[in-house]
């Protein structure tokens, strides 16, 4: 009697000791909870309708499918069946893809991208579906009517005319760089590639921040000044025309990444470099950016969500093109911002949202979708989410600093943490949520898989090792 008491207390001890989840970034809670609420919306929303930001009460604003927003609910469900090979997802993604195939005829917008290559280029990806090809190369042609070559950039839009160009603009050119790729002709390379030379150029400022708008003169190709307007560099959605408005920035460090994977120009990875670092380095404690990074840092200030979520999907591609401490710098910067998006603060769950994030803002000056959900948040935040997941099954045992070697300085991680709970950034290799002799044999069978081998940090391993058998 006594003695199975003293078991049941011993239980009841050991589950209280029981650590917390040590991983930063729940992805599996994230995308329970995403199933959730992408589930309810397609059950909401009307065939044809679009989700694209909450109103008050959380209840999404529905645009039909000539809206720019509309792809980002389809890239959602696309996202969802990427994960899950389940066939549910793929049927309510091929449902609305298809009524955005009209689109792929606009010429009076330059969002195609974001409107057909979410959808119909994503479907078309994990599918092989001709037809969407068909439909997303069509789009293409209909994106590349808009570009001057004069101006050597795509017009983005017909209203303040006569020739803005947006930052966001560069997200649309991966349409073009996979045409290119696809069938279509190697003309779109060559307009994708010059509009991305122009932007960095004309938007991207000297310290890695940037315009969100830079108006031409589509005659003679020079920036210049709008009637009405001082000065050709500007802003539409940013606190002002020398701000760098929280979006705009995270557009760019995505759209001069995916430049960089269709070119492999040193330039553009310099340039997406320079943007991300300009923006991780002005970032507020939890890593999700004030709506412009201008505005007052305070609890009143709007936030954007979507930023930090488009950031953090551009992060973890970037991370893959550099190495060492450059690698290691964006891979933590992009984990600390998706935890903040999966935790409590950031993730809709308990709350009466039909979004997946809350706090996004869509745009500030005019008071439309503050502090609201965002489908382009969502989109991304799954995007995200994806490829922080390839990228930590991708990592050797052993790699506590996720920078592709399995090194000396991994050794240290693993040692100081050696005995201690952690995860895998602590020298957690086996997921059990310990640092033990387990994930010291993983890392010792890997070690010198560094390209620069070491000669004497082997010794210093087997030193170490010592030191850890005594400490056990
Ligand atoms: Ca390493
Ligand atoms: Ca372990």
């Amino acid at each position: 009697m006594q003695s199975s008491m003293l078991t049941t207390i011993g239980l009841a001890l050991l589950v209280a000791a029981m650590p917390a989840p040590a991983q930063p970034v729940d992805v599996d809670a994230a995308f329970a909870f995403a199933a959730t609420q992408l589930a309810a919306t397609h059950a909401a929303v009307p065939s044809g309708r679009y989700p694209q930001h909450t109103e008050s009460g959380g209840a999404w604003y529905v645009p039909s499918s000539r809206a720019w927003t509309c792809g980002f609910f389809p890239m959602s469900l696309w996202a969802m069946y990427e994960r899950t090979g389940d066939s549910a997802w793929r049927t309510m993604a091929e449902a609305r893809t298809s009524p955005i195939a009209p689109d792929r005829y606009k010429t009076d917008t330059h969002d195609l991208g974001f409107m057909l290559h979410t959808s119909f280029g994503y479907g078309y990806t994990l599918t092989g579906n001709p037809n969407y090809r068909s439909v997303d190369l069509q789009a293409a042609a209909s994106l590349a009517t808009r570009y001057n070559a004069k101006v050597g950039a795509i017009k983005s839009w017909d209203f303040q005319e006569p020739f803005p160009v947006i930052i966001d603009n560069m997200m649309n050119l991966e349409l073009l760089f996979w045409s290119a790729e696809n069938g279509g002709p190697s003309s779109h390379y060559d307009i994708a590639r010059q509009h991305a030379i122009t932007t960095a150029r004309e938007h991207v400022r000297d310290d890695g921040s940037s315009y969100h708008v830079v108006d031409f003169n589509p005659t003679t190709g020079l920036p210049a000044a709008r009637p009405g307007e001082p000065d050709p560099y500007r802003t539409h959605q940013g606190l002002g025309d020398e701000t760098t408005w929280a979006r705009g920035q995270a557009w760019g460090i995505y759209g001069f990444t995916m430049t960089y994977r269709f070119t492999d120009e040193q330039p553009f990875l310099d340039t997406a470099q320079l943007m991300a670092d300009w923006y991780i380095d002005r970032l507020p404690a939890d890593s999700i950016p004030y709506w412009d990074f201008d505005a007052p840092a305070s609890p009143s200030t709007p936030r954007d969500s979507s930023a930090a979520a488009v950031a953090a999907s551009a992060l973890l591609e970037l991370a893959g093109y550099v190495d060492g401490d450059d690698r290691i710098r964006y891979i933590n910067a992009a984990e600390a911002a998706l935890a903040s998006l999966a935790g409590s603060g950031y993730l809709a769950a308990g709350t009466s949202s039909d979004a997946i994030l809350l706090h996004g803002t869509y745009n500030y000056n005019s008071n439309t979708g503050v502090d609201a959900g965002l489908i382009w948040g969502d989109a991304y935040f799954l995007e995200a989410l994806l490829r922080y997941e390839d990228l930590m099954a991708s990592l050797a045992d052993g790699d506590a600093d996720r920078d592709r070697d399995v090194d000396l300085d991994d050794f240290v991680i693993l040692k100081r943490n050696f005995g201690s709970d952690g995860w895998w950034t602590e020298g957690d290799f086996d997921g059990n949520g310990a640092v033990d002799l387990d994930d010291f044999s993983a890392l010792k069978r890997n070690f010198g898989t560094t390209s620069v081998p070491e000669p004497a940090s082997l010794t210093l391993l087997a030193l170490g090792a010592l030191t850890l058998r005594r400490r056990r």
